[in-house]
């Protein structure tokens, strides 16, 4: 017989919160880059990841919504890399996640911190993200008990890159791959516009977060390990001459320069297999 309730919207199936560390992680994993890595080959990898790269754990119900937002321009082949490594990764963490590739147009100065506000407010018209990943394309974590999502504190999670002899270069480092919570990031004002050029817009970041009274969370230095993928210095992202006079001013600027100032126009949103594509314009340096 037909159940009276058969007919009624479904039900959400009760499934347990997702565990705080799965049991399917593997731990130190094996990352390497010299095998031939065509996306249609990470697209075979992946098929449980949705259009756009959007992702949710199909047996437990995950605590944040992440958004991994990705600085970008002329780096296809390290993509290919970062998501054929990065999905089965964040797959074994049952992490929601969707992945933002932020791609800044014209051959302009490049300006990585913008692209970050840039994504995060992007990410946000797309889904109600509560945790905001910012990653460089060139950072595959080495260990998959680093987990991607946000902490109580804003997390530094590429704390022990190869480049560095598995260490912290300097207490204040912040590069490579970090996290805030949309209240830790909108506290500081989101992350400075005004850094064009290679250089010292982590460290403008670490100075907001301890300048508004945070402290950065890491993982243990055995877990946060690194490789980065080899590359020349690109075009028209030379070492910012200004970068030393700027971090000394963070404590002046930050009110002004952020998230409450950022100006873009978004020329294209494209939906890939693995990853959403925004292509922007961000203007160039004054
Ligand atoms: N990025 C791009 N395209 C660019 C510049 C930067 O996609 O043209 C993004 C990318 O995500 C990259 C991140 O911004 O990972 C950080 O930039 P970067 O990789 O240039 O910074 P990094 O400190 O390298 O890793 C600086 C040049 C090192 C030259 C070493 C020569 N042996
Ligand atoms: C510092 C830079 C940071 C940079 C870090 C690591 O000196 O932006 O080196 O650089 N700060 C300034 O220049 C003020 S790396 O060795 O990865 O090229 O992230």
């Amino acid at each position: 017989s037909v159940r009276p309730e058969a007919n009624a919207t479904p039900t959400a199936k009760p499934m347990p919160p997702c565990p705080e560390m799965p049991p399917g992680l593997v731990g130190r994993l094996l990352i390497e880059f010299s095998s031939l890595m065509t996306m249609e080959r990470v697209q075979k990898e992946n098929p449980n990841v949705t259009q756009g790269g959007r992702y949710t754990p199909p047996d437990c119900r995950p605590k944040q919504k992440v958004a991994i937002i990705i600085p970008f321009r002329n780096r296809d082949h390290h993509l290919r890399y970062w998501l054929h490594y990065l999905h089965p990764i964040l797959r074994r963490q049952k992490i929601d996640y969707g992945i933002y590739i932020i791609n800044q147009l014209s051959e302009d100065t490049f300006n990585r911190a913008k692209l970050l506000n840039i994504g995060y407010v992007e990410a946000l018209k797309e889904a109600e993200y509560d945790c905001f990943i910012f990653s460089d394309v060139d950072l595959i974590p080495m260990d998959d008990r680093n987990l991607y999502h946000c902490y109580d504190q804003p997390r530094h999670f590429a704390i022990a890159m190869d480049k560095f002899g598995f260490r912290l270069p300097y207490a204040g480092y912040f590069g490579g791959v970090s996290g805030l919570s949309k209240k830790q990031f909108l506290k500081i004002n989101g992350f400075p516009n005004e850094y064009w050029g290679w250089g010292g817009e982590d460290d403008d970041i670490y100075n907001r977060i301890t300048l508004n009274g945070m402290k950065v969370s890491r993982p243990d230095v055995r877990i946060g390990r690194y490789r980065m993928i080899k590359h020349e210095r690109d075009k028209h992202n030379e070492p910012n001459p200004q970068r030393f006079n700027k971090i000394q001013n963070t404590k002046n600027t930050m009110k002004k320069d952020g998230i409450s100032s950022l100006t873009y126009r978004v020329v294209q949103v494209k939906k890939h297999p693995l990853y959403t594509n925004i292509s922007v314009e961000i203007g160039k340096p004054p």
